[in-house]
């Protein structure tokens, strides 16, 4: 439980690599928007809005958070006033029409998302989470909290706008309250139960009373990006490599043998002369044929992390065998752990 607490303080705090695990992409948040084709400032951290990361948000600020992801303690760049929150309404809406939010996940950690409106109609003044509280949004199937279920990319959340809710401006909040780590609340404990890593988003939009009203704001269409995410899926279950590397080796090699010396001068420890192929240059090949599985080991930037290298091996076929396989952590042999 430890390391996984770990796993994603190192993925936030960023000091080895950058992770992120999802951003509000419609409407698209404040952080986000601006790859959406709004001129605001980019935050390409706008994956990981995330309190400051589990470390800060619990161990330092008694697992407050600002209302739109900021760490507590820190400038609120995404809260009126700060540098991504321009006051730019990304989206229309009319009362009580469906609100199809999407949410990209880069990092799977499951756990659940909920959505809240709060109707501020002042881009100067900061949206309060009491404010929030008063709005929490159902989805048409009823419930509240949506489940994260495995898998990377965007995800669609159909969410049913309160009747009576009229707003020149609401900041819409996407909160995700992961299950990254086993924990307690009081005597329940669970994987998702008790502190999690959580990650928010806030989206300026305005929803309008009138069914026939041409909308002063420009409603600017979001594009989604049309490349498919490279990243790769933190779940076990729905990832399993497709192709079977197709390279067969074509050309036996070519070496002869030279004419035989009477004395040959052969390599100390090769049993073959200088112009066999070395394997690790049959290895190179981009597809190679890989004739054992190769054993499940922890990446380097990973392995460091714990004192003896074994246990780093250790921790990946644990986790992956547990269904929780971080590929960006263990190597891809580790998906196939039993
Ligand atoms: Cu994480």
């Amino acid at each position: 439980m430890e390391l996984l607490l770990l796993l994603c303080l190192v993925s936030s705090t960023g000091v080895t690599m950058v992770m992120g695990h999802a951003r509000l992409i419609d409407p698209p948040g404040r952080s986000t928007m601006w790859r959406y084709g709004f001129h605001t400032p980019r935050n390409t951290d706008d994956h990981q809005l995330s309190c400051g990361g589990f470390g800060v948000q619990f161990y330092q600020n008694g697992g407050k958070c600002g209302v739109c992801g900021d760490r507590y303690d820190g400038a609120r760049d995404n809260e009126a006033g700060g540098k991504y929150a321009n006051g730019i309404i990304v989206h229309t809406y009319k009362m009580g029409e469906i609100l199809r939010a999407r949410v990209e996940i880069t990092v799977n950690h499951g756990g659940w998302f909920e959505f809240k409106v709060c109707p501020t109609n002042n881009p100067g003044k900061r949206a309060t989470q009491d404010c929030f509280d008063k709005y929490l949004l159902r989805q048409t199937n009823g419930a509240t909290r949506y489940q994260v279920r495995p898998g990377l990319g965007p995800v669609t959340i159909e969410l049913m706008l309160p009747s009576g809710l009229t707003c020149t401006q609401c900041v819409l909040q996407w909160r995700w309250n992961t299950a990254s780590n086993v924990a307690c609340d009081g005597s329940n404990c669970c994987r998702g139960c008790g502190p999690q890593e959580q990650f928010y988003g806030c989206a300026d939009i305005t929803i309008t009373g009138d069914k026939n009203n041409n909308s002063p704001y420009v409603h600017q269409a979001v594009v989604l990006p049309t490349n498919k995410p490279t990243f790769r899926p933190t779940f076990r279950a729905t990832f399993r490599p497709t192709n079977r590397p197709t390279y067969k080796p074509t050309a036996r090699p070519t070496y002869r043998p030279a004419p035989v010396n009477p004395n040959p001068v052969l390599p100390v420890n090769s049993g073959f002369p200088d112009s066999f192929i070395p394997v690790g240059q049959i290895l190179q090949n981009p597809n190679p044929v890989v004739p054992q599985a190769p054993a499940c080991t922890a990446k380097p930037f990973w392995r460091v992390m714990f004192p003896l290298s074994s246990q780093a091996d250790k921790w990946c076929k644990d986790t992956c065998l547990n269904g929780l396989c971080p590929l960006d952590r263990c190597s891809q042999s580790c998906w196939s752990v039993k």
